[in-house]
């Protein structure tokens, strides 16, 4: 057992993946749930899917739970992705049923990984390209470059479709939005802003928002609220589950055609 072919085992395998995505059908950035359910089922329909996360760990806002405590709702209509991906859950009342938080993220990551999506976490996301007014790619840089304000350039990656799947921050709308004079897919071609909790309704517009906010640019998850304005849910995440389903099947037709 030699150190040097430990280390050209990693180099070679972790190039080689990111070759594969230097041009991906699909760019997702953020690897929460809505972002991995996304990629895993896009992966599974044959597209070649990308999904970038800044943190060491995917997951997002799952490991949290509820303030700490480990369960997250989630209702009947999403739990066919649960079932999907074969994490467990328990019936809780009024169509809604409990799962362990730790499961859920795991689960997630686990299924995206095995369905085909490559998954580079310590990636920020920091700008888009844009061509001829539509969105084809993202530039890419070092999370840790980042975090200490390094002068590092960074590189890019082009994509069919690039989704912005970061949650509440919708980092990638509103960097787009503020460095260009575009007019998004919104009724004041900005974006609106999140709003206070209301669950039942902030989960419905969840889904109804997952949609293309700019050629080539769309939003799934948390960041749809903040880009058409929806209400926050607090720890229910079905809505995150389908909203990132919805997205994949928009984006296979998206790729077959483009
Ligand atoms: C790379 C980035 C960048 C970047 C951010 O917040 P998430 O879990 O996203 P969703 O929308 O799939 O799920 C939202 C859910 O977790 C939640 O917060 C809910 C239901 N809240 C309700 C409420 O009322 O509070 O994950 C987004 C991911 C994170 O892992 C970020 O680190 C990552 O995106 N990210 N990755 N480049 N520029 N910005």
């Amino acid at each position: 057992m030699r150190e040097i072919d430990i280390t050209r085992g990693i180099i070679e395998n972790h190039v080689e993946e990111l070759m594969q995505s230097l041009k991906s059908d699909v760019v997702i950035v953020g690897a929460g749930p809505s972002g991995l359910v996304a990629g895993g089922f896009l992966a599974e329909m044959g597209i070649n899917v990308t999904i970038l996360e800044k943190k060491l760990a995917p997951g997002g806002g799952i490991w949290g739970g509820g303030m700490g405590y480990k369960y997250v709702i989630i209702q009947d209509e999403a739990k066919s992705v649960l079932d999907d991906y074969e994490i467990p859950s328990k019936p809780f009342e009024n169509n809604l049923h409990a799962v362990d938080a730790l499961a859920l993220a795991s689960g997630l990551i686990f299924g995206a990984a095995k369905r085909g999506a490559k998954i580079f976490n310590l990636v920020v996301v920091e700008d888009l390209l844009v061509r001829e007014g539509r969105v084809n790619g993202v530039v890419i840089n070092n999370t840790f470059a980042m975090m200490n304000h390094f002068p590092v350039d960074p590189i890019t990656m082009e994509a069919k479709a690039v989704v912005d799947a970061t949650g509440h921050d919708h980092d990638i709308v509103r960097t787009f939005s503020n460095k260009n004079d575009v007019s998004l897919n919104t009724p004041n071609g900005k974006p609106l802003g999140e709003r206070s909790m209301f669950a039942e309704p902030a989960e419905d517009a969840v889904v109804t928002n997952t949609t293309e906010v700019y050629p080539g640019l769309y939003v799934c998850g948390m960041s749809t609220a903040a880009v058409y304005g929806g209400y926050r849910m607090g720890p229910i995440f079905g809505g995150m589950l389908l909203s990132g389903r919805k997205l994949a099947d928009m984006l296979v037709e998206v790729c077959g055609n483009r």
